[in-house]
């Protein structure tokens, strides 16, 4: 087969951001963008001649079309084998699991998870290393850096492989296996979870339950594993079909964007139990009737009732967070007597921990939760786990989480995206916080008093790599906390994060609402940043 070398010159933007190189399909589109980007990948990441490499991605826009362009390029990289999902489908927890059962040297994930899809929308493209986690910092920044000095890139001259089938194809010296995208990750979940008891729950008639894949990739997964395995009634399933442009929504399971699931739980016939998950179904949304769970307390909630799921009934040993996540789950370590990690965002940072075998759970607030079953969030693992729970306890959802907090008391948590904030202001806002922190401690705010400000650097306890610069954070004496960053998943304009958390114990006070719990702390965090209160609104609130 002949491999051609294709000159080219660097494209300055390719670096890597909370989870790989997210850009508008019309950026990727460009002559020789993808190209450069995942030569710059093979470039770095080390000799991979005879080895198996995974593709796969969330099904949006482009997906099929950017298969065909890595398939060529693996091919005249050297690697042995190709795995690929078919249709081009993996699921980001499904693509973990596979590179790690198929000893595979790593993985590529085409994804932008929660961000929009279609022509107009965005494409994404990530490396998965053979312990099928995320690349670690040290990588992605060498890809970057390989990126900015890239020449040529290499392909071979074949057609299109057939996706679509299953089964063995040559591309030249390669062999692409086209695989069942869903069959081993199924596989893996009934090691995890009693699908026994859980079929008999489903079964029922006590219980009824709704998953809303977004029309995204989790769809077969669910169906397959819900309906199929488990014997959830045909259409507890809903929007279960992988749309290029899923359905024109943004496939980001929370309370605004998964509208229509919300709807139904909080209507008069709603089901016992609700989730959704996002774009490539790393992330989930869990409600019960006329109930939201905030992914930090569905965090500590499942690191505290583990433990009745047959995979974690030796308990866990350790749990692992990210920063701006809630720290309602360090209470549960701390009773467990076990250590809890805290993370820069981005599930990249917990790869060395469950590696190393530190923890067994971790989570971030951005609705993602896993565990060392595979190296990346898993929304339908989370969804598992929760209806084992449910199983076990028999107590409606509601109830398994006001009892938590009766026992480790509340954390009112909320997150405000700032949305469509020009770059250059943004940094000058992060820049002016930064300034400011230095000399807070012990001055007074809004009736509170700052115990600590700084900007959190991460020092990753297994490799000593420090990580700094990771957002900036007030910390009050009350326990209350304020944290702000910028968001690195965007492909347009600057999302402010603003991250807010205040502690209750008096279980008199936790029915309150969060946003009424929180207003002063809001305030607070509004006026910190030079905001106005009537000019300046939190696009989207969580
Ligand atoms: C966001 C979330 C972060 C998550 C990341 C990738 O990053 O805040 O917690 O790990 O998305 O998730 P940022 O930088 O925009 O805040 V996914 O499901 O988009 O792969
Ligand atoms: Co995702």
């Amino acid at each position: 087969m002949n491999i051609r070398t294709v000159p080219t010159r660097p494209f300055p933007d390719q670096r890597p951001g909370t989870s790989g190189l997210r850009k508008k399909v019309s950026v990727f589109r460009q002559p020789h963008y993808l190209e450069n980007f995942v030569q710059a990948i093979f470039d770095a990441v080390g000799d991979h001649r005879g080895r198996s490499l995974v593709v796969g991605g969330d099904g949006r826009y482009y997906n099929r079309r950017a298969i065909q362009t890595v398939l060529r390029m693996a091919a005249a990289s050297g690697f042995g084998r190709i795995i690929v999902g078919r249709q081009g489908l993996l699921s980001t927890p499904a693509a973990s699991h596979l590179i790690r059962k198929q000893r595979a040297f790593g993985g590529l994930i085409l994804s932008a998870s929660h961000n929009p899809g279609g022509p107009e929308g965005d494409f994404g493209i990530k490396y998965n290393a053979a312990n099928g986690g995320a690349a670690p910092e040290a990588l992605t920044d060498a890809i970057y850096a390989q990126s900015l000095r890239i020449e040529a890139y290499r392909t071979v001259d074949a057609p299109d492989v057939d996706i679509d089938r299953l089964g063995v194809t040559a591309l030249g010296d390669t062999v692409v296996e086209v695989v069942d995208p869903v069959a081993d990750y199924a596989a893996l979940m009934e090691t995890l979870f009693d699908f026994e008891r859980l079929r008999e729950f489903l079964g029922s008639g006590v219980f009824r339950m709704r998953f809303d894949a977004m029309h995204a990739v989790t769809g077969p997964y669910a169906r397959a594993i819900l309906e199929d395995r488990l014997g959830a009634p045909a259409g507890t399933v809903v929007n279960g079909v992988p749309l290029p442009d899923f359905g024109g929504g943004k496939p980001d399971p929370n309370l605004v964007r998964a509208w229509e699931l919300v709807e139904a739980m909080n209507g008069a016939d709603a089901p016992d139990f609700g989730a959704a998950s996002d774009g490539d179904g790393d992330r989930n949304m869990i409600l019960g009737p006329g109930f939201f769970v905030t992914p930090s307390d569905s965090l500590a909630v499942l690191a505290a009732n583990a433990h009745l799921a047959p995979g974690y009934r030796a308990g866990l040993v350790g749990v692992a967070r990210s920063m701006p996540t809630s720290r309602a789950v360090d209470r549960v370590a701390e009773e467990l007597g076990i250590p809890c990690f805290e993370t820069p965002t981005g599930w990249k940072f917990f790869g060395s921990l469950l590696d190393a075998g530190k923890v067994t759970l971790c989570g971030e607030e951005s609705f993602g939760t896993g565990s060392d079953h595979v190296r990346e969030k898993d929304g339908l693992w989370a969804v598992l786990l929760w209806l084992s729970i449910l199983a076990e306890r028999r107590q409606p959802l509601a109830e398994i989480v006001r009892d938590h907090w009766r026992r480790y008391g509340r954390h009112f948590y909320s997150r405000h995206d700032y949305e469509d904030i020009d770059s250059e202001a943004a940094n000058v806002i992060m820049g002016a916080l930064r300034a400011r922190i230095g000399e807070l401690s012990g001055r007074r705010l809004g009736g509170l008093t700052i115990r600590l400000g700084d900007d959190f650097s991460y020092t990753d306890p297994v490799d000593h790599r420090v990580t700094p610069h990771q957002g900036v954070r007030l910390l009050f004496d009350d326990g209350s906390r304020i944290v702000y960053r910028l968001s690195g998943t965007g492909t347009g304009s600057a999302i402010l994060r603003i991250y807010l958390e205040r502690y209750e114990s008096n279980p008199g006070r936790h029915d309150q609402d969060v946003q009424s719990a929180l207003a002063d702390l809001a305030a607070v965090a509004r006026e910190f940043a030079g905001f106005s209160a009537r000019r300046d609104k939190p696009s989207v609130i969580t």
